[in-house]
């Protein structure tokens, strides 16, 4: 029973090659495997769209997969918030909330998305926490769609914007510590996985003594992934209700990918 989790696909209807991996990657995706998406699944999203061949594709992979016995989970990222519990049924996946944990054999592991441990500009802060709201997702969901449209692509301009900060000045517009082992501790996690810098990276001791933190790359020239294991359970068993083991970390070409 593997676990696996991803982030940062990003994947939009004019990105066939991507939508391409992201199938193949799902035909791992075996019995009892669970993929945790760790948000930002789409470039942007306002709403399941039958005519979207990204969401097409990803509802017919994640369909695959499930009638093999795997199972689907999704976090919201900062581009894809206002996927609301529908969207998320319709295209396979488990809507979980934006912080879980899940056991592990090195502790507990907090698993987020990443961009509400930065410092944000105000009006992405307002707007994520109203995608946290069923309520305003539902509202949002009844705004005329080029309303919804202008409001996704603001977010992903700013996005965008901040993007080359993020690395470039990691103290201001990277994760910030304090707030991070706060929330860590908050939830007894010594483990932290997360996305949203579009690099992937290991890291330990940086909150804490003995704590760990993985953070998984974006997809584009290459894909990124973290594998673990677990024992094979009675098929009614969460996720969460199992203790994770032998994680890795993986980066390699896309290509490796869309040419096995
Ligand atoms: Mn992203």
């Amino acid at each position: 029973m593997a676990l696996y989790l991803i982030s940062d696909l990003h994947l939009a209807s004019d990105r066939a090659a991507l939508c391409e991996a992201f199938s193949l990657f799902c035909r791992r995706l075996d019995g009892q495997d669970c993929l945790y998406i760790l948000g930002d699944l789409f470039d942007y999203f306002i709403g399941f769209d039958e005519q979207d061949a990204a969401h097409l594709q990803v509802k017919a992979a994640l369909s695959e997969a499930a009638a093999r016995g795997a199972r689907a989970f999704f976090i919201h990222g900062n581009r894809d918030f206002l996927l609301q519990e529908e969207d998320a049924r319709t295209l396979g996946l488990t809507l979980l909330s934006d912080t879980i944990t899940l056991p592990t054999d090195s502790g507990r592991a907090l698993l987020l998305h990443g961009d509400q441990l930065c410092r944000q500009e105000l009006p992405l802060k307002l707007l994520r926490a109203l995608g946290r709201s069923r309520t305003a997702r539902a509202l949002f969901a009844a705004l005329p769609a080029h309303w919804r449209h202008a409001v996704a692509r603001f977010v992903r301009g700013k996005s965008q914007q901040l993007q080359p900060k993020r690395s470039a000045l990691p103290h201001k517009y990277g994760l910030q510590k304090e707030q991070t082992a706060a929330l860590m501790q908050s939830l007894h996690c010594n483990v932290l996985i997360h996305g949203h810098f579009h690099l992937k990276e290991q890291g330990n001791d940086e909150f804490f003594p003995g704590s760990v933190r993985l953070a998984l790359g974006c997809w584009g020239e290459n894909y990124s992934y973290i594998r673990a294991e677990s024992m094979p359970q009675d098929t009614s068993t969460a996720p969460e209700e199992t203790v994770w083991h032998n994680f890795s970390l993986v980066e390699l070409p896309l290509t490796t990918l869309t040419s096995s």
